[in-house]
């Protein structure tokens, strides 16, 4: 094991820590990681999070906004110069005017917010909500803190070699195949083998295979680091746990891997990660539904991987000075509004054992967990269909242009009913290779379509400044914020 932390980072961050408290004495502040694997909806529930904060709405189970207590919500400059904003105005004008979803963000991004609220006894008191919006990837790299290059190669290998994903491995299985770790070291070897795994990794992400554990999250989103040595390694075959021989392959790989930790793993942990207070983890739980239970299966991995960064420095100099930092942890499926209302909460059931499984393995003390099914901006609204004298529940939605199903290539405008499908109402069989499953949407106009991977644009006929339609982002708030509004 190599260490995890260093001294210094442990002062830094002890020292960052003590400021932040010592801020928030005087002016109560709340710092809320919003994450989640890529395409898994951040912005979009970022976007509508402040949205609701700003704007109210439907919100019945947020108590503050519910008992309208709240008094304002105002954006405010950001306490960080070097983090990039937030750009909610951009986002919800995307959403609101031209109906379409915000582009892909691959970099962390924040935002504050100033909510001034009546508790319920007393005057007005003021809470400062800064919003902190990063790619989950980089979550799910925290535990190769805790790995030295032997334990990453032995685990990457292990997973690459899994029958759900070898065949996506091969090309890189057999480019490691032909490669000498104990030879001498070659930049040429090192690229060629480092561009076939971040091939598989990008392969393991396509939507009908939807894998979740796919370190390091750097490989699929390089950002200004492409090209760099700190990137440019992959998993060895390694006979043992002894140091690799000076000169060798392994060793420049070992080197390399350890850079990609100080350059990129460490700084995000100390900067970011350290200093949030409160996080929600979105999950596309239904990609992984869809896509069977291999997906799933991985998917329950990637929960345990992240559920191990909770646990990240909790023995260290840091947690004996200073408390935990992450208080409460929230888990939300996202697009539920591509269910029917009745499997909702079959949705947070299955999250929940996902969770809990994880949970049960990890033993993330200190936090508060908790799950939900939700749709940050609803996309589909209900309706009824009648098929051979049955009346079935349907939902309707504008598939995004360009969209193929069973030959038909939809042009943006057209509204389809689909019947969602009822996930079941004890989720063993979906865990098991074989059992169940779920068929997810078929189409309600008869022909009985695959409608399990088509994306809705989002709702029409949302004026400027109206509320947006959600499922349950009421409930994300309430466990979010509610106490600190009370
Ligand atoms: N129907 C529906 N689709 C959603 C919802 N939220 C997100 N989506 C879909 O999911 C896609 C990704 O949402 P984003 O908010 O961009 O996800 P992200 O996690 O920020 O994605 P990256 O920045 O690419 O990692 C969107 O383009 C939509 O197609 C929702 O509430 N309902
Ligand atoms: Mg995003």
């Amino acid at each position: 094991m190599t260490a995890r932390i260093t001294l210094l980072d442990e002062a830094r961050i002890g020292l960052r820590s003590l400021i932040d408290r010592v801020e928030d004495l005087a002016a109560p502040t709340l710092r809320l990681g919003v994450t989640g694997l890529s395409r898994a909806g951040k912005t979009v529930f970022t976007t509508a999070l402040i949205h609701a904060l700003i704007r109210g709405g439907r919100l019945p189970v947020f108590e503050a906004a519910n008992a309208g207590r709240i008094a304002s919500a105002e954006l405010k400059p950001q306490p960080d110069d070097a983090v990039p904003r937030f750009s909610y105005e951009d986002h919800l004008a995307q959403i609101v005017e031209a109906r379409r979803w915000p582009a892909s963000t691959t970099r962390i991004s924040e935002l504050r917010l100033v909510i001034r609220y009546a508790p319920p006894r007393g005057g007005l008191r003021t809470l400062t909500l800064d919003l902190v919006d990063y790619p989950g990837e980089w979550l799910l790299d925290l535990p190769l803190l805790d790995m030295s290059f032997a334990d990453f190669s032995r685990t990457s290998l292990a997973l690459a070699r899994d029958p759900a994903r070898a065949i996506l491995a091969a090309p890189f299985l057999a480019a490691l195949a032909a490669s000498q770790p104990s030879g001498p070291e070659n930049e040429t070897t090192a690229r060629t083998l480092a561009a076939a795994f971040t091939q598989y990794l990008a392969a393991c992400r396509g939507e009908r295979v939807a894998m979740s554990l796919l370190p390091p999250g750097r490989f699929l989103m390089p950002g200004d680091l492409e090209g760099s040595p700190a990137l440019t390694f992959a998993p060895l075959d390694l006979p043992g746990d002894a140091k690799p021989a000076a000169g060798s392959l392994a060793a420049m790989m070992e080197r390399r891997f350890e850079a990609y930790k100080s350059a990129v793993v460490r700084p995000f942990f100390r900067d970011h990660f350290a200093r949030l207070d409160r996080q929600i983890v979105l999950v596309d739980a239904l990609s992984a539904l869809n896509a069977g239970p291999a997906a799933l299966a991985d998917l329950e991995r990637a929960l345990d991987s992240i559920l191990a960064a909770f646990r990240l420095g909790r023995n260290s100099l840091v947690s004996t000075l200073f408390r935990p930092r992450i208080e409460r942890v929230l888990f939300a499926a996202t697009k539920a509004d591509h269910l029917h209302h009745t499997s909702h909460d079959r949705l947070e059931a299955i999250l929940q054992r996902l969770v809990e499984r994880a949970l049960g393995r990890a033993k993330a003390e200190g936090a508060l967990f908790d799950v939900a099914a939700l749709s940050a901006v609803r996309a589909t609204r209900e309706a009824s269909v009648t098929r051979g004298g049955q009346v079935l529940p349907a939902i309707v939605g504008t598939p995004e242009a360009g969209q193929e199903v069973a030959g038909h290539v939809f042009d943006g405008n057209e509204e389809v009913g689909v019947f969602p499908g009822d996930l079941p109402l004890v989720p063993d069989g979906l865990f098991e290779p074989g059992g169940g499953g779920f068929r997810g949407l078929a189409s309600a106009d008869g022909r009985d379509a695959d409608f399990r991977f088509v994306r809705f644009r989002p709702p029409p006929g949302i004026g400027a400044g109206a509320p947006l339609p959600h499922i349950r982002l009421d409930r994300a708030l309430q466990f979010l914020l509610g106490d600190r509004l009370a």
